[in-house]
């Protein structure tokens, strides 16, 4: 997968990419990051991206004419016409487990981070093609917000994950939360591994892990449990 990320803080990614489960996966090509600088394509000599809001208001507003250089630019160069252009915004639609699958089939993402109070509307209508948040709070901008999504998406990505099955298991795949897990030891502290999951009964584990997923689910996330509930009655 290849995904090129427009950001005036392209610095702010590196932590994410040099590190664990994803560092392995850039080594095995599983993906490849392009960051586009909006910077490098400000005209001016004072390298202007951001101007002050039409009609008054705090906050500073990202200008169109270096995001549509960068984004038509990139484009070309890229070979990325067919490519939607997705925007991480706060007004956006959010995120969830069946979209970050739905993006782990695509083979080429364009993630535009917003920033400061927001951008000017002409690069919304003309260049976007969807808007996606991480969720119900405000970040400075929308580069944490293309992370998670990097991560929970190349995480799909095949080879990536060791331990296929545990993808598959993951919380809200299985449209349940998730059950509760222990190792060793047995005894910690005087407190015991459930004894069913050192009984070697497979059937028992299962079931006492769906028990448990299905109660934790009901407790914190009866919105999830409702929609779980429903799709087991159509089954
Ligand atoms: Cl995508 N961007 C910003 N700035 N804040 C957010 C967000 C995105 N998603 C939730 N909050």
């Amino acid at each position: 997968m290849e995904i090129h990320i427009i950001t005036a803080f392209p610095n702010m990614f590196s932590g994410i990419l040099d590190e664990s489960i994803l560092r392995r996966a850039v080594q095995q090509r599983a993906f490849k990051v392009h960051l586009h600088d909006i910077r490098h394509y400000a005209k001016d000599k004072h390298q202007q991206i951001d101007d002050y809001s039409y009609g008054g208001g705090a906050g500073m507003i990202f200008k169109p004419e270096p995001i549509f250089d960068c984004i038509e630019s990139v484009i070309k160069e890229h070979d990325l016409a067919d490519v939607p252009v997705t925007l991480l915004t706060p007004a956006g639609d959010t995120w969830s487990q069946p979209k970050a699958v739905e993006f782990s089939l695509r083979n080429k993402l364009i993630l535009l981070c917003g920033h400061y109070k927001g951008m000017d509307q002409r690069i919304i209508d003309e260049l976007v093609d969807e808007e996606i948040s991480i969720g119900d709070y405000i970040l400075t901008g929308g580069e944490i917000a293309a992370m998670c999504i990097i991560d929970s998406v190349v995480r799909l990505l095949p080879g990536v994950l060791n331990d296929i099955d545990s993808a598959v298991t993951d919380s809200f795949q299985t449209g349940l939360l998730d059950h509760p897990h222990y190792t060793r030891p047995e005894v910690f502290r005087g407190l015991a591994a459930p004894k069913v999951l050192l009984s070697g009964n497979h059937a028992e584990i299962e079931k006492w892990r769906m028990e448990q997923a299905v109660e934790i689910t009901r407790k914190r996330r009866p919105d999830i449990y409702q929609k779980f509930i429903e799709s087991e009655n159509d089954d």
